[in-house]
């Protein structure tokens, strides 16, 4: 039978159950039937997919590239039906048989292929450009363990392995006639021109892929995900000597490849499993692209104008040299004109400024995996400083090869991810760079896709707002500024805020049921959710929290206004110092909440396990986004768009997407606080400046003095120490000169959510004039300033 739009989907998911999983409905169980819903919504992507290939062989389009090492897909079941519009279906035909359609949907795996903001991003980005039509590809890594789980015991954090493909999973192809010898180590023989390199060791990479569909299901491109297998799978020789283990050992090792993801979103560690992982993606991806490039045009020459490659920062940017090896080693271009198609066909994304962040690898590691390319660093380095002799930020220095350098120099543009970040790129990482480039550097601010952040995790909101302008803003988020004038009618105020409490009801429930944790849905709602770092400043949140209570408590009569705190966020395993502040805020949170005197005003509430599934629950729920890093250090933030689209106001540092959002929202619409990225660097150079900032403030010092004293520790009063001598000290982060601002503007907070329809107002507001920071919006950029590609459904 084939799956036509006309086949009900009732139909389709029974006959899934039946023959794809061999199961009646009697004996079926959640799985069964997430499985055979997940089929049936499959196959009418799968149509949708094949025309979408077919159209961009017959135009001969150019495609767009995407590596990454993550992404950050979620739950991918709610998202096809909601972008095929089969929800009311769906919900019916699941009733039919008596099973939840919320139920069916809560058994799906969250692929947490991802850390945070830079994966999350890529899989807005592949939803996008299938919704506005850009052939492309994403490719990465099919990890079996993505970002582990998260709990807590006694308010501290323990990782655990995490196995989303333990459940079956319903959205991938493998392609086992797809696979690639990827080689690492060996030596370079050269004879005369000819120059080869012959690996010691060898892994196949076999290709997965995943469908993803755009809104209306108008067009689908593919996620290419590899996996690593031995080539000779198994030992027999060492088998039949029967040693068992050495026989097996070759699979093993293969397999650690694609086994797990780093979890690591800041600090690089130069691990040479990280490395192989890199060149593993890189590698296949590349011998991929230029198959397919080969099949359809031949001549490499125009490579550039036919593929797109981004780098989704520099992770995959080994890119540069493997594309050189094989046009010149392997093609037999000359060196300089195999650099030019290189770059020609590359373009990188940078996400960070922050020092520790940028990648290096020492050169022996490099050169002892991967010998020729690092001659051709070498090459491209000298080739570069022939035109640049002067060179201080260059790719080959401190016995290291650098990747933000090779990364700038191999491609055609290099973009930001905000406006505040490009500018600062100019002005640091990439100073000398820019001045010898500086056409490269362009901006290209973050966006969301607004059929999962709003349309699909809130769907009330979307109603009205449908039912308010038609609902031509789901692929163009512009229109939400017809909104405008609905803000000024006190009875559609009233259903925005009815929305926003029926939201967090729904959350206050989910919270009780899920987590035994009890909240008032009409207090604020303040969410701070992101990994946890110190640039982000969980802490400065925690220390104004703490300094609140202490406040309530010499008052206790006063009028207040309730507060909610809720936290969520993962620390990377080996960064302490995080790890100690999730301690606290859990710490902070027993003894607070526990006070019968404040717990009318104020309570605490630190969720475990953070993912994409839970961002979903929390950010319709939001009344106040929590977006506080230190100016000049968040490159842009993406959770900060979703909190404004769904009508949460910030409060916010002058940083990163920040920037961009109160000038949309209206400074009026946003509780600025906090010193700008100009006088964070200013401030570094005064001396003892958090001890000052400490003698000014009371109540920051009042707070600082508790947590010594083992106020929230009192069996282990020293528990805190390293967080309070650190904050007393350096405080590289100036949590404590940011303090009394801060503390200013949450008092302004509490005034203005006082005026429920002041309050509701802005809110509204925040909604209606954030269309701009939709990633359909970001992608146009792409395509129009750095890939030059275009749209197969507007032709
Ligand atoms: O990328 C984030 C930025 O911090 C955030 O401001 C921005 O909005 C977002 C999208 O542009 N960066 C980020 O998420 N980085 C990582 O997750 C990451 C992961 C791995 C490694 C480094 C950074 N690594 O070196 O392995």
């Amino acid at each position: 039978m084939i799956h036509t739009k006309t086949t009900p989907l009732r139909d389709s998911i029974l006959r899934h159950l039946t023959y794809s999983f061999g199961k009646d409905p009697e004996h079926a169980i959640l799985e069964d039937w997430r499985m055979a819903l997940s089929f049936a919504v499959r196959d009418r992507i799968v149509d949708a997919w094949f025309k979408a290939t077919q159209k961009t062989y017959e135009t001969g389009a150019k495609r767009v590239y995407y590596l990454s090492m993550e992404f950050l897909i979620g739950r991918l079941l709610e998202d096809g039906i909601v972008n095929l519009e089969l929800v009311d279906e769906a919900k019916s035909a699941l009733a039919e048989y008596g099973k939840d359609y919320h139920e069916v949907l809560n058994d799906e795996p969250d692929a947490a292929l991802g850390n945070g903001g830079l994966g999350r991003l890529a899989a807005c980005f592949l939803e996008s450009l299938s919704t506005i039509g850009c052939p492309a590809h994403g490719y990465g890594i099919r990890y079996e363990h993505g970002l582990f789980r998260q709990s807590f015991v006694d308010g501290r954090q323990v990782e655990m392995p995490e196995h989303w493909l333990e459940q079956r999973h319903a959205w991938e192809f493998e392609r086992p006639e797809v696979r690639y010898r990827i080689g690492f180590g060996g030596h370079v023989d050269t004879r005369g021109e000819t120059v080869r390199w012959y690996p010691s060791e060898e892994v196949e990479a076999e290709a997965y892929d995943t469908p993803v569909v755009g809104w209306k299901g108008r067009w689908a491109n593919t996620l290419r995900l590899w996996s690593g297998r031995a080539i000779h799978p198994f030992d027999l020789d060492a088998f039949n000597h029967g040693d068992y283990t050495r026989a097996a050992a070759p699979e093993a090792l293969a397999r650690t490849i694609s086994r797990v993801l780093y979890p690591d979103d800041t600090t690089e560690q130069g691990k040479e499993l990280r490395l192989k992982q890199e060149y593993f993606l890189t590698g296949a991806a590349l011998r991929d692209i230029l198959r397919r490039f080969n099949n359809q045009f031949g001549d490499l020459r125009r490579l550039p104008e036919k593929v797109s490659i981004q780098l989704n920062d520099t992770h995959p940017a080994i890119a540069g040299p493997e594309l050189v090896r094989i046009l010149h080693d392997e093609r037999g271009l000359s060196f300089q004109e195999s650099v030019e198609i290189a770059r020609g066909t590359l373009s990188y994304t940078n996400h960070t400024l922050l020092p520790e962040a940028l990648e290096t690898w020492g050169e022996g590691l490099f050169g002892k995996l991967l010998p020729r390319h690092l001659q051709i660093v070498d090459q491209i380095d000298h080739e570069h400083a022939k035109n640049f002799p002067k060179r201080t930020q260059s790719m080959r220095s401190d016995n290291l090869v650098k990747m933000g350098p090779l990364s700038f120099v191999m491609a055609h543009h290099v973009n930001g991810v905000s406006a505040l970040h490009t500018e600062l790129m100019k002005t640091t990482v990439f100073e000398e760079l820019h001045n010898l480039h500086p056409e490269r550097i362009v901006n290209q601010t973050n966006g969301v896709t607004p059929r999962r952040w709003l349309l699909a995790c809130n769907p009330r909101l979307a109603g009205l707002i449908t039912s308010s302008i038609g609902e031509d803003w789901v692929d163009d988020l512009g229109q939400l500024s017809k909104l405008e004038p609905f803000v000024e009618d006190a009875g559609w105020l009233d259903k925005y805020s009815t929305i926003k409490r029926s939201n967090k009801v729904e959350l206050s429930n989910w919270m009780s049921s899920a987590h035994g944790i009890h909240a008032d849905p009409d207090m604020l709602f303040d969410v701070q959710i992101k990994r946890l770092h110190e640039y982000k400043r969980q802490h400065l949140n925690i220390l104004e929290t703490i300094a609140h209570w202490l406040e309530i408590r010499d008052n206790p009569n006063a009028d207040w206004t309730p507060r909610l705190k809720l936290f969520a966020g993962k620390a990377a395993p080996g960064y302490f110092f995080a790890k100690d502040i999730i301690r606290l805020i859990n710490d902070a949170a027993a003894v607070i909440n526990s006070d019968p005197m404040t717990s009318k005003f104020l309570k605490i509430a630190f969720l475990p396990n953070y993912n994409v599934t839970l961002a979903e629950r929390l950010v319709p729920a939001a009344d106040l986004s929590e977006q506080i890093s230190t100016a000049g250090k968040e490159a842009s933030g993406t959770g900060n768009m979703k909190f404004a689209l769904n009508g949460a106001p910030t409060v916010g540092t002058l940083d990163g997407a920040n920037v961009e959002i109160r000038e949309h929202v209206g400074a009026e619409n946003f509780f600025l606080f906090g010193m700008t990225a100009e006088q964070v660097m200013e401030r570094r150079t005064t001396e003892a400046h958090a001890r000052k900032a400490i003698e000014a403030d009371p109540r920051l010092k009042r707070a600082l003095d508790e947590i010594r004293a083992g106020r929230f520790s009192p069996s282990e009063p020293g528990r805190y120490e390293g967080i309070v001598s650190n904050l007393e000290g350096a405080d590289y982060f100036l949590v404590c000169s940011d303090f009394t601002d801060y503390w200013r503007a949450q008092r302004e907070v509490d005034a203005s959510f006082k005026d429920t329809l002041g309050w509701a107002r802005m809110a509204a507001l925040n909604t209606a004039r954030s269309g701009w920071f939709s990633s359909d919006r970001t992608i146009r950029g792409y395509m129009n300033d750095i890939w030059k590609a275009e749209s197969l459904l507007e032709k």
